[in-house]
């Protein structure tokens, strides 16, 4: 008996062994679940996410429920810096409250000048964090760590991220300025905050989605990610607890090992990859990694498998992540992370997955030897998504050569290949000037390399900031023909109306999918993120939309795609709806009544053309 209210000793024991480099004697388990806590208690988020003993005693009393190792404190941890910036907040019943960006807290250096350094323990809910950490201290005598949103992260926040990516092609010096003052007034005396307030803290653990591949480039990461995290553990008393350990990408790097030197080097102590990397790369190739360096490792089980594997999928990966990663000399230096339990996902699928670490742990282990992971494993459903953001293998696009052209649509062709919008410009005046015809300085100058880009993406060639530069560069030349356009009223090829659907912030991919469409000659009506069907509906009747398009990222908001689509019906709007995201599958859509699914942008692009051409069939 540890003595405190909550007893999770053992585990902890077995956490606080592996952090400071010693053997454990079992593999214990992490997790991600407030939302499935507060589902299965049946709170709501506002209360859950803003009350320090209904939200500490919440996850302690689910987990303890479930029989989890160590208790698991996961908040908003996004959106409490930057709200504590003046962001806006969006609250929901059922789901984590998240920062609504859709009007940025800067936009330029004036507005950096303005902005006031937070004080963590009066502004916004810095308090409210440090107090749930405190709590978890008292009632399980476990100093629970810290987590802050990494500094590339709460740039793309307070900014929304495409700004950002411009603004480090094209203003590095301002997002420098950025980072400077995001990490030492904010990060930095949040984190000393916490350091005070919670006795035995010793970690701060940095929540980084955007600043790893392939949301930035490699060169990007060097320059703007990794110097920060070092100076943030610096200015934090160069504690090694002061860490950032849930980068993605690893799938993608040109030399996964490489990467992996930089994660240790901003989290010494330990190599963490998750799903749908782990999977992707293969859990042994890893195993030899952190063998070589003698460090300790977590394997983290993706969140999809958690929520809709069947119990042999889930038991197949959690027992293959615990043997592999427990192998070897320093095998006893490894726990297992489950990425997360969401609201939607079943309580049984929780059971199942700690029975399967329980069954490990007494030897009964039906696959013992068997490995599923890896490049030649099995389909990429497998790998915790369908393909990872809708990009696929590298190999698949390589060597396709495109059609000839004359020298001028060539060269705008390459310039915006190359990224150089002024150039666009140029020679898109430049074929206005030798009389070229607009329709086809379009067709065969400008849109082309969208295609091209969009397929460079979906090989994992162009990662997501290459994707945005070419799409800028094309707008630049675009602009040169807009008065023509407009004054000649050309038809756009169809009219789409994009959102992301209520209850989900998350919009990178929805905005590359709208600027391949504009790419292709379609007029986008984005709505934004959090959008509900009333907002859709109104929209797509006013705009006479051609397609509807739906985007979701979060398992927990999928359901309203069903709810959006089931409204339109009813309205008996005939309007086609296609719906795309992470999480989405052609069988969700099909099931949800959907006329078609996206797995990344090419392949909306030409569904859309394929609707609205059966569209106007249809109508001829
Ligand atoms: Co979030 N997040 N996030 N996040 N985030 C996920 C989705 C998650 C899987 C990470 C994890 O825990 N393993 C998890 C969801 C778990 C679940 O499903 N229940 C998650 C979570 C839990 C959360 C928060 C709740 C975290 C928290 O607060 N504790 C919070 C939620 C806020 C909310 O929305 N209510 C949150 C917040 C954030 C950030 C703000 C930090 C950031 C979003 C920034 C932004 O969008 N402006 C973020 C990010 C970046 C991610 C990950 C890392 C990446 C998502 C992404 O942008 N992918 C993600 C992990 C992952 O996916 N593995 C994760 C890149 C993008 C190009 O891909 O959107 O798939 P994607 O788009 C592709 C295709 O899918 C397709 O084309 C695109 C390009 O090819 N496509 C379409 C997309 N839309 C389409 C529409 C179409 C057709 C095709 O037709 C209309």
């Amino acid at each position: 008996m540890s003595g405190y209210e909550y007893d999770f000793s053992k585990g902890i024991k077995q956490y606080k062994a592996i952090m400071s480099g010693q053997d454990a004697e079992f593999i214990p388990v992490t997790t991600q679940m407030a939302e499935f806590c507060m589902k299965h208690l049946g709170i709501n988020g506002k209360k859950f996410f803003s009350d320090p003993e209904v939200f500490v005693r919440g996850n302690l009393d689910v987990q303890q429920e479930f029989g989890l190792d160590i208790p698991d404190m996961v908040w908003d941890v996004y959106s409490v810096e930057a709200e504590a910036l003046g962001g806006q907040m969006a609250w929901f019943d059922e789901l984590y409250p998240a920062l609504d960006n859709t009007v940025p807290v800067i936009r330029n250096e004036k507005d950096l000048a303005r902005l006031k350094a937070p004080d963590p323990l009066k502004t916004a809910r810095m308090p409210w964090v440090l107090e749930c950490l405190r709590l978890c201290e008292e009632l399980t005598g476990f100093p629970h760590h810290i987590h802050y949103c990494a500094p590339i992260n709460l740039a793309a926040q307070v900014m929304q991220f495409e700004k950002l990516i411009q603004a480090m092609q094209e203003n590095p010096k301002f997002v420098h300025k950025l980072l400077d003052f995001l990490v030492e007034e904010v990060l930095a005396p949040y984190i000393n905050a916490y350091f005070k307030y919670v006795p035995g803290a010793e970690i701060a653990n940095g929540k980084d989605a955007v600043g790893s591949l392939p949301f930035i480039t490699e060169d990007m990461v060097h320059e703007f990610s990794v110097p920060y995290l070092h100076k943030l553990r610096k200015l934090c008393g160069d504690r090694p607890g002061v860490r950032c350990d849930n980068w993605w990408g690893d799938a993608f790097a040109e030399n996964a090992e490489k990467y992996w030197d930089i994660k240790l080097s901003v989290t010494p102590q330990y190599l963490k990859v998750q799903d749908p990397d782990c999977f992707r790369v293969g859990t042994e190739r890893v195993r030899a990694y952190a063998d070589t360096k003698g460090c300790a490792l977590s394997f983290g089980v993706g969140t999809l498998i958690l929520q809709k594997g069947t119990p042999e999928q889930i038991t197949q990966r959690v027992h293959e992540y615990m043997e592999v990663g427990s192998r070897g000399p320093h095998g006893k230096k490894f726990f297992l992370y489950f990425c997360s339990f969401s609201a939607q996902t079943p309580a049984e699928n929780v059971r199942i997955a700690v029975d399967a670490v329980k069954r490990f742990r007494a030897g009964d282990r039906p696959y013992a030897g068997q490995i599923f992971s890896g490049p030649d494993g099995v389909a990429p459903e497998a790998a915790g998504g369908k393909g990872f953001m809708g990009i696929g293998v590298k190999a698949l696009g390589e060597g396709q050569k495109g059609p000839e052209r004359k020298e001028i649509f060539q060269n705008i062709f390459d310039s915006v290949m190359e990224f150089d919008g002024a150039r666009c410009e140029t020679l898109v005046r430049q074929a206005l000037d030798s009389g070229e015809p607009v329709q086809e300085i379009l067709d065969q100058g400008l849109i082309p390399p969208m295609g091209k880009v969009g397929d460079l993406f979906a090989t994992g060639e162009f990662f997501v900031p290459e994707m945005l530069m070419a799409a800028r560069a094309m707008k630049t030349g675009l602009e040169v023909l807009r008065p023509i356009l407009t004054q000649r009223k050309t038809k756009p090829k169809g009219v789409v109306v994009m959102a992301t659907v209520f209850g989900d912030l998350h919009d990178i991919g929805k905005n590359l999918v709208g600027m391949m469409l504009e790419g292709a000659g379609f007029k986008v009506v984005d709505l934004g993120v959090n959008t509900k069907a009333e907002k859709i509906i109104e929209t797509a009747k006013q705009v006479n939309a051609d397609v509807i398009g739906l985007s979701a990222l979060l398992t927990t908001t999928m359901p309203f795609m069903r709810i959006i689509i089931q409204k339109i019906k009813e309205e008996g709007l005939n309007v086609p709806v296609i719906v795309g995201g992470a999480p989405v599958t052609r069988d969700f859509a099909n099931d949800v009544g959907a006329n078609g699914y996206g797995d990344n942008a090419p392949e909306a692009v030409e569904l859309c053309q394929r609707l609205v051409a059966e569209g106007k069939s249809a109508a001829a």
